[in-house]
């Protein structure tokens, strides 16, 4: 339902726009600043009987300002016209507030107006969320592009469900290996081979801090849970490379690179995620553990929580600030 997004400011009107692409999985990002409203697009849907502006304008930004400047508006419908007289029309409701206003209107896009400014972490990005896929279904997941090739790398998230299936947290394909790093239940695949982290043992409905990690030198690989590393070895795919030129899914399997079509629902993902973060090296054991002793620490230098806000598809929910009580 989600097609696209804005992201501004509320304090400077100049826009600071993030979209998304769902075909290309594309984003522009910029660094916000603090007081950020976050608009979601719901094509073909508007709130009815709870209209309490109308203004005519050129573009749907500007209907979103006017929402902003509104203090009863919690959400808007945007119907654009072929004179660029763009009919905005300001709700004080939301489709959280009264579910059965949602109806189907196509021509219109009905957009959600979430404030913030709770979501801003440490890095001052806005990292402080959790994502909430809330159903297993094969419509939930987050997308997004990988920008380097990896000769070693850390890979850590906090995660916390009570799945009995086989939910996939992490899949990495690049073109002809769907497997370049998949993190499954029971096992950590790296170009297709793998090894058992018996990683299921914490699908126990308690939040807990994970750890991958895997350097090309020896080989050596391990994971870390809540700050102790519960399995390690060495031998796994030494010498070996990985490429930069794939696609990352972060709440599926992909069983063909960028095709959601290839996801399997026994794999879909059914939880929270949080703090999900990429290094191009093996991080201390000393740094691994001071990050699972404190919430939102540790910035990822290949790709960062901040990162995966955006391209977000079907039922994942954004919940800030993080519930993190460590
Ligand atoms: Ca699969």
């Amino acid at each position: 339902m989600t097609f696209w997004h804005l992201i501004f400011t509320t304090f400077q009107w100049n826009a600071i726009i993030l979209m998304s692409s769902m075909a290309a999985g594309s984003m522009i990002k910029r660094r916000l600043s603090q007081n950020v409203a976050y608009f979601e697009a719901n094509k073909g849907y508007s709130l009815q009987s709870h209209v309490i502006a109308f203004h005519h304008v050129s573009r749907d930004f500007d209907c979103g300002i006017m929402c902003l400047q509104n203090k009863g508006c919690l959400s808007y419908n945007y119907k654009p016209t072929s004179d660029n007289r763009n009919e905005c029309q300001l709700n004080d409701a939301s489709k959280v507030s009264c579910p059965g206003c949602l109806t189907v209107e196509p021509g219109v896009i009905y957009y959600d107006v979430v404030m913030m400014n709770d979501c801003t972490g440490r890095d001052g990005e806005i990292s402080d969320y959790d994502l909430n896929f809330t159903n297993k279904s094969t419509r939930n997941y987050v997308n997004q592009t990988w920008p380097m090739k990896l000769s070693k790398f850390t890979i850590c998230f906090w995660m916390q469900t009570e799945d009995t299936n086989r939910g996939v947290t992490f899949s990495y394909a690049i073109p002809g290996e769907h497997n370049e790093i998949t993190i499954f239940r029971t096992e950590l695949a790296i170009h297709g081979e793998t090894r058992r982290i018996g990683l299921g043992k914490y699908y126990d409905g308690v939040r807990h801090h994970i750890c991958v990690a895997w350097g090309n030198e020896n080989g050596e690989w391990s994971m870390t849970v809540d700050g102790v590393v519960t399995i390690n070895g060495t031998g796994f795919k030494p010498g070996y490379v990985i490429p930069g030129r794939g696609y990352l899914v972060i709440g599926q399997d992909q069983d063909k690179m960028a095709d959601p079509n290839s996801f399997q629902q026994i794999q879909s993902f059914h939880g929270t995620l949080s703090g999900l973060h990429v290094w191009s090296n093996v991080l201390s054991d000393a740094e691994i553990v001071r990050m699972s002793k404190g919430c939102n620490m540790g910035i990822g230098n290949v790709l960062m929580w901040s990162d995966f806000l955006i391209s977000r598809h079907g039922d994942v929910l954004v919940k800030c600030p993080s519930r993190c009580e460590i």
